[in-house]
């Protein structure tokens, strides 16, 4: 998952690489919505807006080491310029609210094709908001236990795109390719320890042109 964060006040962009490197994130960092899994061979895109400044990236992904990605210094950054803000957000096909345990589906139903969903949260607390595509004959617990523990579980689902850290009120979009199949939509509600808690539901795309939202 890439996190993404505005650099804090007292530090240059160097500087705050360096220390997320080190995995001491400055107590008044915040993060800024930003990409989540995305599967090997695979391109992501989420849309979101950014206030002008300069932005550290770090990927919070776990190696089979154990270590953080953004330990062994996958990090970058990259800075927002002004630009007149013309209030206009991508055009979106969907909406998928996050609120306390329910996750909305609202819109134009989904179906195959590529498709731009806006997430909007509700809840206090930032969620990484992820679309898995379960594979044949997977489980939907399946899938969430090989997401859990991606480095040592054969593969049950397929990332296809995902929202790290969204807020209540920021404005984030996330692109994705829909195929025939069933998807599972779902946010982690406790990621303290090796069994998070997770709000979820499934979405069916149909082979014709109809899906189910279950
Ligand atoms: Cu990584």
């Amino acid at each position: 998952m890439l996190a993404v964060a505005p650099v804090p006040a007292g530090y240059t962009t160097s500087a705050f690489l360096d220390s997320l490197a080190r995995l001491h994130i400055a107590p008044n960092t915040t993060f800024w919505s930003g990409v989540d899994v995305v599967s090997p061979g695979d391109t992501a895109v989420v849309t979101a807006f950014f206030p002008t400044g300069q932005y550290a990236v770090g990927c919070f992904v776990k190696s089979a080491d154990g270590a953080l990605h953004v330990g062994k210094g996958m990090v970058g950054s990259f800075d927002v310029i002004a630009a007149r803000d013309t209030g206009v957000a991508p055009s979106v096909d969907g909406v998928i609210t996050l609120a306390g345990g329910h996750i909305g589906v609202h819109g134009a139903s989904l179906r195959s094709g590529v498709h731009t969903l806006r997430i909007v949260s509700s809840n206090p607390h930032p969620q990484d908001f992820q679309i898995l595509k379960l594979l044949p004959g997977r489980s939907v617990q399946r899938a969430l236990d090989w997401f859990t523990h991606r480095t040592t579980l054969a593969p049950a689902a397929e990332a296809v795109g995902g929202v790290s850290s969204v807020y209540s009120g920021q404005h984030a979009s996330v692109t994705v390719r829909f195929t025939p199949g069933v998807y599972l939509l779902f946010y982690a509600v406790d990621e303290a320890d090796a069994h998070p808690a997770f709000v979820q539901r499934t979405v069916t795309i149909q082979q014709t042109h109809a899906a189910r939202v279950e």
